[in-house]
């Protein structure tokens, strides 16, 4: 399998329980390398842009808000076929359905308070890198 890298975010909520710690620990037990991260605050049109997807959906509004809420962890990390496995650690988007050893199960709150994002897709993941993430920031 190829290394690939896949974009992360602690969300506030995580970030509020002083949890990026934990989060961090369980991403490198799982054998990702964090390459890159910095804890920043979103502006809300940023969220908007960054979330532009879900645009028209019922929860949108309340995302980019809550997004934009508190500090956040923006993170690149690093790893074989990283973009699915990262899917994997960090389970279901409602974390009362993930599997007792993911990311959201440990530490979401609620479906709108999940603790962490990661990308979807390659194309997403590029994106997403290049969102947050000048070339000279990440270092490897
Ligand atoms: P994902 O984060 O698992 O990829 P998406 O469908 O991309 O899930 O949705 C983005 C974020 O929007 C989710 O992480 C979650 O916080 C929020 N969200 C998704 N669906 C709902 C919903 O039905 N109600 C409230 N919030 C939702
Ligand atoms: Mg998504």
């Amino acid at each position: 399998m190829a290394i690939e890298r896949t974009f992360s975010m602690i969300k506030p909520d995580a970030i509020k329980r002083n949890l990026s710690g934990a989060i961090n620990s369980m991403i490198e037990n799982a054998g990702f390398r964090i390459i890159a991260q910095k804890r920043i605050r979103i502006t809300l049109e940023q969220a908007q842009k960054f979330y532009d997807i879900h645009k028209g959906k019922p929860f949108y509004d309340d995302l980019c808000m809550f997004i934009a809420s508190g500090p956040v962890v923006v993170q690149i990390l690093e790893k074989d076929n990283a973009i699915e496995d990262y899917r994997k650690l960090m389970g279901d988007t409602n974390p009362e359905t993930a599997q007792d050893w993911t990311i959201r199960k440990k530490y979401g709150i609620s479906i709108d308070q999940n603790s962490i994002h990661g990308s979807d897709s390659v194309e997403t993941a590029n994106r997403e890198i290049s969102f947050f993430f000048k070339d000279d920031e990440i270092i490897g």
